[in-house]
């Protein structure tokens, strides 16, 4: 029996919704944006991976490119048996909305599902209000999705409408009563990542996508992981405490061989910390130089993760920044958020890597509860006095289950609503600081750490690729306008 057909979609947004408007696009060339950019999901293209060696069939359509109309259209023209949708909190009315819209239009012939970080970081319960909704798959998508589409295959024949119980581990849905029920177990997670197929990147076409400034090096770039989950414990994190599972070295070079056949020139690790093992980091660039792969590529790093050896050997395999989330310049800060690193073990890191040639990203949070605007300007001068070759600056954006979300009125002011928490707009003021304060101290850190002397210069001696040159004329632009 052939299987069902699953569309797999982000729903219609625009970088407008997310990010201030001069780091957005250029009013008459939208095409090129100027500090974000697009990577490819790679969540769904594992999910259309396992579907399709499962004998279902798969579409995806990315909302970043369409509207809400040519999204339902494109929709309507693939004739599915589900519709899966992908979610982040800020885009979560987006979703609600858009579930809507295709329920109306399908009714009880389309099973319209939900999955990704929103559903992962606030559990199942986030569709009990939305009966348009029918299922929410809690977890990882790509062991959760295939198993349903087989459930329903096998069990009901392939009859979506019909299907009363969805028996599937990780799914939570709704029953004939209203009432949510959760099927064990929730979250439901890939526990041997070795046993999944590669991410399918025939669902994307790689040259619509540009990531944002200070992500890539050179185009085509491509994006994938080698480890799932992170076990610290950073209380401002919506991807804290999760397993973390490796995949195998033998599989990762396995992955690496294959997109080399597709071109593809620059690389980003997603892994929330590459050196969450240090010995298993240092076995994949090994191989990597022995395999004399020629990528440019990027990853995250905790500073805690640093060590001398592995910063040299990830060098020479074409590693050429690292992403450090140092979020805080004032000790009292960074014990806030849990950080367990110390202001003079990231002066170290910061200087060690820059100097092993590697270019240095560093991310720092500010309006941190209890910080004051004196505390984040110290953090604005930390930034400028560390080596780094990026920098940005986010806001605090508590999440719901976090005690500051839950009791906001103990540590500032909150406003609440999902669409809030971008990360990149204000949601939150700390009783510390006035209104308006936190707004401040994100231009003036962004201003004060890319108009300088010493940083343009540094910026122009790194310009290597046609695409380098490039990314410094939309970041350039972006403070013009700003
Ligand atoms: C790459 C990335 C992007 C890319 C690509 C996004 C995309 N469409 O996939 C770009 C640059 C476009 C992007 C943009 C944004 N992102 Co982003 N992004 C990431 C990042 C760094 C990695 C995601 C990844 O590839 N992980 C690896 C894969 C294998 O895991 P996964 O994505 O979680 O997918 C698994 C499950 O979540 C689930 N799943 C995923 N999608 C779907 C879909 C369905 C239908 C189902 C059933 C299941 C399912 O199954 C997958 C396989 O197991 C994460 C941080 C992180 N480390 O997770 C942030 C993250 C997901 N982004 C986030 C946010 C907020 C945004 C933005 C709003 C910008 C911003 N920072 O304000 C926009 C929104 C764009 C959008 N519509 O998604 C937040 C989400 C927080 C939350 N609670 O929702 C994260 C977690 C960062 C963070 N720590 O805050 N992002
Ligand atoms: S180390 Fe990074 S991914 Fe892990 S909890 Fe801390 S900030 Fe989040």
């Amino acid at each position: 029996m052939s299987g069902l057909k699953v569309v797999l979609v982000v729903p219609n947004y625009s970088f407008e919704d997310i990010y201030p408007d001069y780091q957005v696009s250029l009013p008459l060339f939208d095409s090129i944006k100027l500090v974000p950019g697009a990577t490819h999901p790679l969540g769904i293209s594992y999910i259309a991976s396992v579907l399709k060696k499962r004998g279902h069939s798969v579409e995806f359509i990315d909302g970043v490119f369409e509207d809400r109309k040519s999204l339902i259209d494109k929709i309507q023209g693939e004739n599915p048996d589900i519709v899966g949708i992908q979610s982040v909190s800020p885009l979560w009315d987006r979703v609600v909305s858009l579930s809507r819209d295709l329920k109306d239009i399908f009714g009880s012939d389309v099973l319209v599902g939900v999955g990704g970080s929103h559903v992962n970081t606030v559990g199942g319960s986030c569709i009990e209000e939305h009966s348009c909704i029918d299922f929410a798959a809690v977890g990882d998508g790509d062991v959760i999705i295939p198993d349903l589409c087989d459930f329903i295959t096998t069990e009901h024949e392939k009859n979506v409408s019909e299907v009363g119980e969805l028996d599937v581990g990780g799914i939570v849905y709704r029953n004939d009563e209203g009432e949510l029920v959760y099927n064990d177990p929730v979250p439901r997670f890939v526990e041997d990542l070795d046993t999944l197929p590669f991410p399918d990147r025939e669902i994307i076409d790689l040259d619509d996508y540009c990531p944002s400034i200070g992500f890539y090096r050179d185009r085509p770039s491509t994006n994938m992981v080698t480890t799932r989950g992170c076990m610290m414990s950073c209380n401002f994190c919506h991807s804290s405490d999760l397993p973390l599972r490796k995949r195998s070295i033998d599989d990762v070079i396995e992955e690496l061989r294959e997109i080399e056949k597709m071109d593809v020139k620059d690389i980003l690790i997603y892994d929330q910390d590459f050196g969450a093992d240090v010995e298993r980091a240092k076995k994949i660039c090994k191989k990597i130089i022995e395999e004399g792969f020629d990528f440019y590529i990027g990853c995250n790093l905790r500073i805690n993760s640093f060590d001398q050896e592995l910063i040299e050997l990830m060098k020479k395999a074409g590693f050429w920044r690292v992403f450090y989330g140092i979020e805080s310049g004032v000790q009292k800060n960074l014990d806030r958020v849990n950080k367990g690193t110390t202001l003079e073990n990231i002066r170290r890191v910061v200087e060690k890597t820059d100097e092993a040639g590697i270019q240095v990203f560093g991310s720092f949070i500010l309006g941190i509860p209890g910080e004051t605007f004196e505390e984040g300007l110290k953090t604005i001068e930390f930034a400028k006095n560390l080596p780094l070759s990026f920098a940005k600056f986010v806001p605090y954006s508590p999440w719901p289950g976090n005690d500051v979300y839950e009791n906001p009125q103990k540590y500032g002011h909150l406003e609440k609503g999902f669409e809030k928490m971008s990360m990149n707009r204000v949601n939150f003021v700390p009783h510390s600081m006035e209104k308006g304060d936190v707004e401040t101290l994100l231009r003036k850190g962004f201003k004060e750490f890319y108009i300088r002397p010493t940083y343009i210069w540094r910026r122009i001696k790194s310009i290597r690729t046609f695409e380098d040159f490039k990314q410094n004329i939309r970041g350039f632009v972006s403070f013009i306008r700003s």
